[in-house]
């Protein structure tokens, strides 16, 4: 049986950022914009992570953390509203500062000004772009989610393993692979979740909680959706509909319909939750 390695190239950075996270006695951790379950599930693993290695740590980020991902935090009280006079104080106290999921300034919004002056670590797996934030980082765009490179800094540490940072680490992937559908979905990321699933993670829970339930919200835009539903052939699409011009009281904010999407029978069609309908992306 072929067990998960972190990949070589992969090592030194690996291991520097793991030194950084173990020297830190207070840190606070972010992520980007409308954090996903990728950047949300990376914190709650990290922060219990942290906390069990007897560091303080706080969750901070530019906008509200995702009530879907909730669930995964071991103690609400670690999470820390950006705009309040704590977060400024916890800020200010801080040794480090780790930037989960982006590795680009504006993309952590007002988060930037307060982390300004703190030694920071980032754990990235997007494409590098032009601005980077500073400092020490592990960044590879090989990794399928920011959670399989933290799982490889866990690794480094041998450990510890709260079941919180193992079910963010598994929330992380699960979501970054749209359900181990993607072609990130790559023989390193279910290596890295078959050893998670090993240390206790249990996989029909961990759906049931991230995709069993969603906004009465969605389901309204799905009828919206429906109702306009067109059959004009359009860039060889068997269907398409246009989103609601104006964001009615019932419909969701961005960040709820953000990779929402199911193919309906009998359609290449892909309804979508951000825009609605469209033809599916060429390949
Ligand atoms: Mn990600």
């Amino acid at each position: 049986m072929s067990v998960y390695r972190t990949p070589e190239a992969r090592l030194s950075s690996v291991r520097e950022v793991r030194n950084a996270l173990l020297a830190s006695r207070r840190a606070v951790l972010t992520t980007h914009l409308n954090a996903d379950g990728d950047g949300a599930g990376c914190e709650a693993a990290l922060v219990s992570w942290l906390r069990a290695n007897g560091t303080e740590a706080w969750i901070i980020n530019p906008t509200v953390f995702p009530d879907a991902y909730r669930f995964l935090v071991e103690h609400s009280g670690w999470v820390v509203e950006a705009g309040s006079p704590l977060a400024q104080d916890l800020c200010d106290q801080a040794d480090l500062a780790v930037v989960l999921d982006t590795g680009e300034v504006p993309r952590i919004g007002r988060v930037r000004n307060l982390i300004r002056e703190l030694k920071t670590v980032v754990v990235d797996h997007h494409q590098p772009g032009d601005q980077p934030i500073g400092g020490i980082s592990l960044r590879d765009p090989d990794a399928c989610a920011t959670g399989e490179l933290l799982f490889d800094i866990l690794l480094a540490a041998k450990g510890p393993w709260p079941v919180t940072s193992l079910q963010g680490m598994y929330a992380a992937i699960l979501t970054d692979t749209g359900g181990f559908r993607f072609s990130n979905a790559t023989p390193g990321a279910h290596r890295v979740v078959a050893e998670l699933i090993a240390m206790g993670v249990d996989p029909e829970e961990m759906h049931e909680r991230v995709y069993g339930a969603a906004p009465l919200k969605r389901y309204r835009l799905l009828r919206h959706a429906l109702t306009r539903w067109s059959s004009t052939r359009r860039r060889g699409s068997p269907g398409w509909s246009s989103p609601p011009k104006r964001s009615g009281s019932w419909a969701p904010p961005r960040t709820t319909w953000k990779g929402w999407w199911t193919y309906p029978e009998g359609s290449k069609a892909r309804v979508w939750g951000y825009s609605s309908v469209r033809p599916p992306p060429a390949r």
